[in-house]
């Protein structure tokens, strides 16, 4: 266990209403929330997908984790330890059926008898998470107690340490997803989230702030549709943006259609950016989404980013679905590349 983390803290959401999970919640097995690891931290550590973790407990009875009050599953260290066994065993040409449920020592002398080069430290404790990991946990134990403090002073380290970029990628946007899922299996309640977000906005702000005289030589307006609240996400790409040289105009949430289109136009931006989570009403969202892509015209693009945004399925000419940074990378080149001269073609002879 890692010496940054005095307790490891984590849960995963109650899952207990899909059928993935008809383990009964063994009694004296509770455990206080955010103590141990959750289903994902655990899939990532391992490199085990979450459902296989859930059908092995089923079928093979480990890894058997202990429960929160709320039901979630938690896994200690020594289950990580082992898992990463398992996993390596697999690699070496296993069946699950010949490796789940042995001892940790019967499947290292396992995967010393097939000759697998085990790394040194495989008798050793297990690796810690990375630090990321370790530090999302952190922030929401603090934010558990109130210690908005702690968590402001903890952002402040983060962002001066991992760049803003590494900020928004790596910690800002884990940590919202944890929140998200400790709120919803009620282990953290609204006014942890209200405090999570207004830390948090803050410090994205201060690094907007920051890049302001970094210049720019693209525009983009963000903004959210009607009765859209998730603001979040918007000042996340902001901060993206405006460290890639593109001048983020904020409209911000809940603007109607008509809005957006006219504020870019006479903002004049290249292109339009909107969030949408997937709390909104779909139906209606696409309709208004669909009249800000027609209003905007087919040269000037509108990226859809948020957990929603996929769910609307939605073509167009100038529509593009950004769901992963890659995406946004590519987005972005595609801006700046959109009105260059075409390049000549390297045989034409002069
Ligand atoms: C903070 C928060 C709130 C705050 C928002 C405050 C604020 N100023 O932003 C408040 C309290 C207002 C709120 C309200 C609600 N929320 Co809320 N909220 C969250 C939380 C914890 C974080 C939201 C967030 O910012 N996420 C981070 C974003 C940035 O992640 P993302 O959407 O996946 O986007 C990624 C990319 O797509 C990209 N991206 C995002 N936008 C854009 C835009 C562009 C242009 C580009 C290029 C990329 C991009 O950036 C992100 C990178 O990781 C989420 C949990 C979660 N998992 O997100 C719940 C969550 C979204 N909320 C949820 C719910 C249910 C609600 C409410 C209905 C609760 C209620 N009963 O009132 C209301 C709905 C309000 C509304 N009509 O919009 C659910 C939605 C679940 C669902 N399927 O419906 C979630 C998932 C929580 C949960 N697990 O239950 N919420």
């Amino acid at each position: 266990m890692s010496m940054a983390c005095p307790a490891k803290r984590a849960v995963d959401k109650d899952l207990s209403k899909s059928q993935d999970c008809p383990v009964a919640k063994p009694s004296g097995t509770v455990v206080e929330p955010l103590e141990g690891f959750s289903i994902r931290a655990v899939a990532r550590m391992a490199a085990i997908e979450p459902d296989t973790l859930r059908m092995w407990e089923r079928r093979y009875g480990f890894p058997k984790p202990r429960r929160t009050a709320g039901g979630a599953r938690v896994y200690s260290p020594d289950d990580v330890d082992v898992l990463r066994l398992i996993a390596r065993a697999q690699k070496e040409g296993f069946r699950a059926g010949e490796v789940v449920g042995r001892t940790r020592a019967e499947l290292v002398s396992l995967l010393e008898a097939a000759g697998a080069a085990l790394r040194e430290n495989v008798a050793g404790p297990p690796a810690p998470p990375r630090a990321q990991d370790d530090l999302v946990e952190r922030l929401l134990h603090a934010l558990g107690r109130s210690e908005a403090s702690t968590v402001r002073k903890e952002l402040r380290k983060a962002a001066l340490h991992m760049g803003p970029k590494v900020f928004v990628t790596d910690l800002a946007a884990p940590l919202l997803a944890r929140l998200g899922e400790l709120w919803e299996a009620k282990v953290l309640d609204i006014h942890h989230e209200h405090l999570m977000t207004k830390l948090l906005s803050t410090q994205l702000r201060i690094l907007l702030a920051a890049s302001e005289d970094l210049g720019a030589d693209r525009t983009v307006l963000l903004a959210a549709p009607s009765s859209e609240q998730h603001e979040l996400g918007l000042e996340m790409i902001a901060v993206y943006l405006a460290f890639h040289q593109v001048e983020p105009r904020f409209l911000g949430v809940d603007s109607p259609a008509a809005q957006i289109v006219e504020a870019a136009r006479s903002l004049r931006v290249d292109a339009v950016g909107m969030t949408i989570s997937e709390a909104v009403d779909m139906p209606r969202v696409k309709a208004e989404v669909e009249r800000v892509a027609r209003g905007l015209g087919a040269d000037r693009p509108l990226w859809l980013g948020g957990a929603g945004a996929r769910r609307l399925d939605l073509r167009g000419p100038n529509i593009r679905c950004v769901d992963s940074w890659a995406e946004l990378d590519r987005v972005i080149r595609d801006l700046r590349d959109g009105d260059r001269p075409p390049a000549r073609s390297a045989s034409r002879s002069i």
